[in-house]
């Protein structure tokens, strides 16, 4: 593809392929990142070193990882519009972390709460990656000089100790990072465990969670099992707060049909959760098909596969040594 020759904005994000993509990872995140494409330049990646700070099984993780690509390009990324790559074949991250590691303060790491979270869920195992990992995803997002870094509201602190970190590089060795901005979109935001609606939709709890390739008779079950409300009043009305199992379907349902909580109380009214909980069902299956079919698709073209991930990286790498070689320059590393 041809270098741009006019600067557009640029917009990164990554998902680490620790599990497999869910309901909650296309709606909070991966459908809003194609609406952007011809606005901006665009790096989307699989953020498998990420996945490590947790042991992994090898081979599932080589599975997700060239799923989770052709998830994305199953999801509307178009590979000639947007850098699709998998972190590990870009080596400047694990260089430019590195660096960044020794520009990060250990109180500042020590209040993640992404970390607090896993290293409670994880006492055998809190290592120093797990402690780092701020760092390598500054890494990941100054190397790009992104305007907007598109997540969901909680990778929000790792985004802001990213501008911290690149405030205080710049802060000694002038402008060498732009500082990112968190992007988080207001509708999909958080969608809700279809068993837990206090919760978000997470791998974790598998009953509760919506996965992309689920075959329509898992999904039409787990619809139909879902927690609505412990009311007598059986009626699809939307009350985040008394009534969140039927608010969280109702969200559902209005991201994946366009329509709006007025438009659905009404198709719905005087019917009951009965006939709302399988049609919720319906169109999520209906949303999910094309993406689960020409992820299939997609999977079964494993010399495409290599080529657009050979071919993103290739691209990626050109962006990141610019970056990188400023940087090395700039803390006064004798250039090769
Ligand atoms: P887990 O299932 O362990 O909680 P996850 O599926 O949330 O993990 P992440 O890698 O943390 O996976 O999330 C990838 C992206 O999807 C992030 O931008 C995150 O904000 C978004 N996301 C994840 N779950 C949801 C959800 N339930 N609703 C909306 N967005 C979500
Ligand atoms: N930390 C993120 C994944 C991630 C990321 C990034 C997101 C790694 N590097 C850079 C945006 C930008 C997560 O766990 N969801």
């Amino acid at each position: 593809m041809e270098e741009n020759t006019i600067k557009k904005k640029v917009m990164l994000s990554g998902i680490q392929p620790s599990g497999d993509l869910h309901l909650g990872n296309y709606l909070g995140a991966i459908k809003n990142w194609g609406v952007r494409s011809e606005e901006f330049d665009c790096y989307y990646f699989m953020a498998d070193l990420h996945t490590i700070t947790v042991r992994q099984e090898p081979s599932q993780l080589r599975r997700r990882t060239i799923e989770q690509l052709a998830q994305y390009i199953a999801c509307g990324l178009d590979p000639e519009k947007n850098t699709l790559f998998i972190q590990s074949h870009v080596p400047e991250h694990t260089q430019l972390a590195w660096v960044l590691e020794c520009y990060t303060m250990f109180g500042e790491l020590s209040r993640m709460t992404q970390f607090k979270d896993k290293s409670s869920k994880h006492k055998d195992n809190i290592n120093c990656g797990l402690f780092a990992y701020p760092s390598l995803m500054a890494a990941d997002i100054l190397l790009y000089q992104p305007d907007y870094v598109p997540v969901g509201e909680d990778q929000k602190q790792h985004v802001e100790i990213t501008r911290n970190i690149a405030e205080r590089f710049n802060g000694i060795y002038g402008d060498v990072f732009k500082i990112p901005e968190p992007y988080i979109p207001k509708a999909g935001a958080r969608i809700y465990g279809l068993t837990t609606p206090t919760d978000k939709m997470s791998k974790s709890v598998p009953d509760g969670c919506v996965f992309l390739m689920d075959d329509p008779d898992v999904i039409a079950r787990k619809f139909k099992r879902a927690v609505t409300d412990s009311d007598t009043e059986n009626c699809v009305r939307y009350d985040k707060e008394n009534k969140p199992g039927v608010a969280n379907l109702m969200n559902i349902y209005s991201a994946v049909t366009g329509k709006t909580f007025e438009e659905i109380e009404k198709e719905f009214e005087g019917k009951g959760y009965g006939v709302f909980k399988p049609c919720v069902g319906e169109a999520v299956i209906e949303a999910l098909r094309p993406i689960r079919e020409e992820t299939n698709r997609i999977l079964a073209d494993k010399e495409y596969l290599e080529s657009v991930y050979k071919d993103g990286a290739e691209r990626a790498h050109r962006t990141a040594f610019k970056t990188l070689r400023k940087v090395y320059k700039k803390v006064g590393f004798v250039q090769p």
